[in-house]
């Protein structure tokens, strides 16, 4: 612990020319987002809701009601339809890994961008994205400068602070320092307020990664990453506590001798933490699926592997009402060769209560909650003849599949997050290659809520 660096890098303001030249570039760039065009084709038909009705109004007494219910019921397994969709980038490389509702209605996307790098041709820098309502854009700012050519800083999870600004994990990489984790604060404009780096070890170019950050009740804010300390010799799980204006209260790291890695890590109602990832030291075989759960302090109360001899990863993790957890990863140890999306439920104790396996997706890298009780999976499936393709899977509160659905084009397309929208709907961030400007694109797209009716439909919804 005593070995952690904190190293504050020095950025110009938003008013020093660097920065200034910086925007009017932003501003030529911005032109080349582009709508993506409405028509692309849905993968999963959605039928819709209009037809469903006409056909039901051409019914009469008991037929009328028979088809309500079947159309009711068929309705349950329709995914929503796409509302709209945007790409966001240029040429080249750029990818979207968060998204937030924002208190003004909009959305607030993070990732990371190198085709409007400050550090280009190499580099790389968060990429800040503020769309309305509608997916029209706001703003997109260029944040997490790095100290030199070639420097990479990617934005990999942002909250909305209480000042209406924002925070924002993510990782530096810089040629000579290697990988360290990064916080960014940013005020409500997406202008940078500062930003903290976060090395274990600045003699080493060890890959330190920050891959989520969440709000803390006292103001300030959870890490979970990985990277090697210098006390081991392995790559560890860690977990990064700092107050509300990013300086480091206390830093703990978890695992055995195999690599163990976090890639999520949420407050409890209990004031401690849960933590998500994966671990090569301990389980039943490969990687497992990693489970810690500490207190308010970083200490270790328990801790779970789940899964069976192959892969096993958890890269997401909520608290459920029931006090317990669930953590959404993938596995290849239940159905070899298939690769899986895989759910895990467990009791507050961390105890498992019951795990599904979907082979409609191959990754998970998001769970989110949804107001109906069950939960909104986003992540990566693998479609003949389209590649990758985003995956949404929604489930009730027991984990059972209610639907899912594919979007994307004939190249890779993933998504990284999902949240439900006030409206019902569903906002999905992830990037692209099968539409935008070049190479990968952030893309983000907007689900409609499920059709709500009145009287007899709603019973059904
Ligand atoms: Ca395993
Ligand atoms: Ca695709
Ligand atoms: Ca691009």
């Amino acid at each position: 612990m005593k070995s952690l660096q904190v190293k504050t890098v020095s950025l110009g303001g938003q008013n020093t020319p660097k920065e200034a030249g910086r925007k009017s570039n932003m501003d030529d760039q911005t032109t080349r987002c582009r709508w993506v065009s409405k028509v692309l084709p849905a993968v999963v038909p959605n039928r819709g809701k209009d037809e469903r009705a006409k056909a039901g109004v051409s019914s009469l007494g008991a037929v009328f009601l028979i088809g309500l219910l079947a159309s009711a019921l068929s309705e349950a397994a329709q995914p929503p339809t796409v509302e709209w969709e945007r790409t966001f980038g240029g040429a080249s490389g750029d990818s979207g890994y968060c998204v937030r509702q924002t208190a003004d209605g909009g959305y607030v996307v993070v990732g990371g961008t190198s085709s409007f790098s400050s550090t280009a041709p190499l580099g790389a820098n968060v990429y800040l994205i503020k769309v309305e309502g509608d997916g029209h854009e706001q703003w997109q700012k260029l944040l997490g400068e790095g100290p030199e050519m070639g420097s990479i800083t990617t934005g990999r999870s942002i909250a909305q602070t209480p000042d209406g600004g924002y925070i924002i994990a993510g990782v530096l990489f810089t040629p000579h320092d290697g990988m360290n984790v990064c916080l960014i604060k940013a005020d409500t404009n997406g202008n940078q307020l500062w930003q903290q780096v976060y090395g274990l070890n600045p003699e080493d170019p060890s890959e330190e990664i920050g891959e989520s950050v969440d709000l803390t009740t006292d103001g300030g804010f959870i890490v979970a990453g990985h990277g090697t300390p210098p006390t081991t010799a392995s790559v560890q799980l860690y977990l990064l506590k700092t107050n509300s204006s990013g300086t480091l209260q206390w830093f703990r790291h978890f695992g055995g001798g195999g690599s163990d890695e976090g890639y999520c890590a949420r407050q409890t109602t209990d004031g401690g933490y849960i933590v998500a990832g994966l671990t090569g030291s301990y389980g039943a075989g490969n990687d497992d699926l990693y489970l810690i759960k500490t207190d308010s302090s970083g200490t270790l109360q328990w801790e779970k592997t789940f899964g069976g001899t192959l892969q096993d990863r958890g890269r997401s993790v909520l608290q459920t009402p029931d006090g317990g957890y669930i953590v959404a990863g993938m596995t290849n140890s239940f159905h070899w060769p298939d690769i899986e999306v895989y759910l895990v439920k467990t009791d507050s104790s961390g105890t498992l209560q019951w795990e599904h396996t979907f082979n409609g997706g191959r990754d998970a890298y998001c769970i989110q909650p949804t107001a109906d009780g069950g939960y909104i999976v986003a992540g990566m499936a693998y479609v003949i003849g389209r590649g990758e393709e985003v995956y949404l899977l929604k489930t009730d509160r027991d984990g059972m599949k209610q639907w899912e659905t594919t979007l994307g084009g004939v190249n890779d397309d993933q998504a990284y997050c999902v949240r439900q929208t006030t409206d019902g709907g569903f906002l999905v961030v992830g990037q692209t290659q099968s539409f935008g400007a070049g190479s990968t694109d952030v893309y983000i797209v907007k689900l409609a809520p499920r059709a709500m009716a009145t009287g007899f439909w709603t019973l059904y919804d």
